[in-house]
């Protein structure tokens, strides 16, 4: 097979796999790449310590496998039917990240990804060198997201699809093989700056740079310790992650939808009031958590954000602007 009807063929597994979209970059010097280091010497990164511990492999990924000549990114749409945080003024409701409503997308991504491979390789005619990664591999996922095709980042520093929004997971196989690569998409953000104006904690310093340190994601998912009580009021109901600067994006209003049983909300989850899920014993937390991207918090992270979201609630609205 040559290198085009190569890439086609491997696009046309993807969907099979259940990948919504697919497309190729080349393993390149991209002109993003270089923003990582800017950004963790600024201490974006707050104490998410891996990520500078594996600076210089996320500079290029033929640092990560040196034969590396193309970047195959996979996007898959976890979006369901549920009204976005924004329509909903209650702050009894506890409002968790829709990405961690059903099962883990690390384990669903991470096996559509090794299928996707096997066929690869049960199909190539020669031995060839490659690795895949969802999320936790020493790769700028959106900067080669991008330059596949799949989308562009936007001012939120989520990549956009215009097709499918940015409800999506993005998931990668680096291997040496010289396949036919995609064009870069192109900024559609325009003058557009609602993700920054509605970010409860102002954690978009700039457009495209965001400073974790005050991200809810951040502050209720990676940091371990205290919520700074200065940010605390911003955090609101938001007891497991935030999608603020996804629902006000106009590029969502109408975003893809998928019936993936997969992304669908666990009943343990949905539409759950904040004090009702304080009050579970741990071992029915434990069990809520297993096999889902939430397990990551604990039930011990869970249980401070909830008592930051609890004592929120009994705050008067206007104390928390
Ligand atoms: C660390 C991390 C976080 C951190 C930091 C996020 C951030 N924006 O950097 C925290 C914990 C805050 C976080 C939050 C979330 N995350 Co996260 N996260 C990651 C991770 C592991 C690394 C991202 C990274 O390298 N950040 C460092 C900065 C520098 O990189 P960047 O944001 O990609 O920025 C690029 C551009 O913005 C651009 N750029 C920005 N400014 C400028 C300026 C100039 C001049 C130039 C040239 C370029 C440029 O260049 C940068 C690349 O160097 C990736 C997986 C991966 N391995 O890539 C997932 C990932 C980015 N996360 C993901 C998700 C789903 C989320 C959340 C939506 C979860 C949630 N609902 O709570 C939020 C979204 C918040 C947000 N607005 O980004 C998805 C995003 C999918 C998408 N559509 O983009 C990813 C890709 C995981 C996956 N495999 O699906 N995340
Ligand atoms: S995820 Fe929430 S806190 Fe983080 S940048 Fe987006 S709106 Fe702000
Ligand atoms: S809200 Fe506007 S500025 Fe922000 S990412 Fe969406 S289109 Fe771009």
């Amino acid at each position: 097979m040559c290198s085009d009807s190569w890439s086609g063929a491997i696009k046309d597994k993807a969907r099979e796999l259940g990948f919504d979209a697919c497309g190729i970059a080349p393993a390149a010097d991209h002109p993003e790449l270089p923003f990582f280091r800017e950004w963790l010497d600024r201490g974006y990164a707050g104490d998410m310590a891996y990520l500078s511990r594996s600076a210089d492999r996320r500079a290029d990924v033929r640092r990560v496998l040196p034969t590396a000549q193309s970047v195959i990114v996979t996007a898959t749409v976890y979006n369901t039917d549920r009204p976005y945080s924004t329509e909903c003024a209650d702050r009894a409701r506890a409002q968790i990240a829709r990405y961690a409503w059903g099962d883990d997308y690390h384990d669903v991504v991470g096996a559509r990804l090794e299928a996707l491979l096997a066929w690869m390789r049960s199909a190539a005619p020669e031995p060839f060198d490659a690795r895949a990664y969802v999320d936790t591999g020493p790769i700028q996922e959106r900067v080669y997201a991008r330059h596949a095709g799949i989308g562009w980042i936007g001012k939120n520093t989520c990549v956009i699809s215009p097709t499918l929004g940015s409800w999506i997971f993005l998931g990668e196989i680096i291997c040496s093989l010289p396949l036919e690569c995609d064009a870069p998409s192109f900024d559609q953000c325009g003058t557009c700056n609602l993700c920054l104006e509605a970010c409860p904690t102002a954690a978009i310093v700039a457009p495209g740079v965001l400073d974790s340190t005050r991200c809810i994601s951040y502050l209720t998912i990676e940091l371990r310790g205290d919520i700074p009580p200065a940010l605390r009021h911003a955090v609101g109901s938001h007891v497991y992650g935030c999608d603020v600067c996804q629902e006000v994006c106009p590029w969502n209003a109408v975003a893809a939808r998928s019936s993936d049983p997969a992304w669908q909300p666990r009943p343990a989850w949905d539409n759950v009031e904040v004090a009702e899920l304080a009050s579970r014993p741990d071992d029915e937390l434990g069990r809520a958590l297993h096999g889902s991207a939430m397990k990551r918090a604990k039930a011990q992270g869970l249980r401070r954000n909830l008592a930051v979201a609890l004592d929120n609630a009994q705050t008067p609205a206007e104390r928390c602007r």
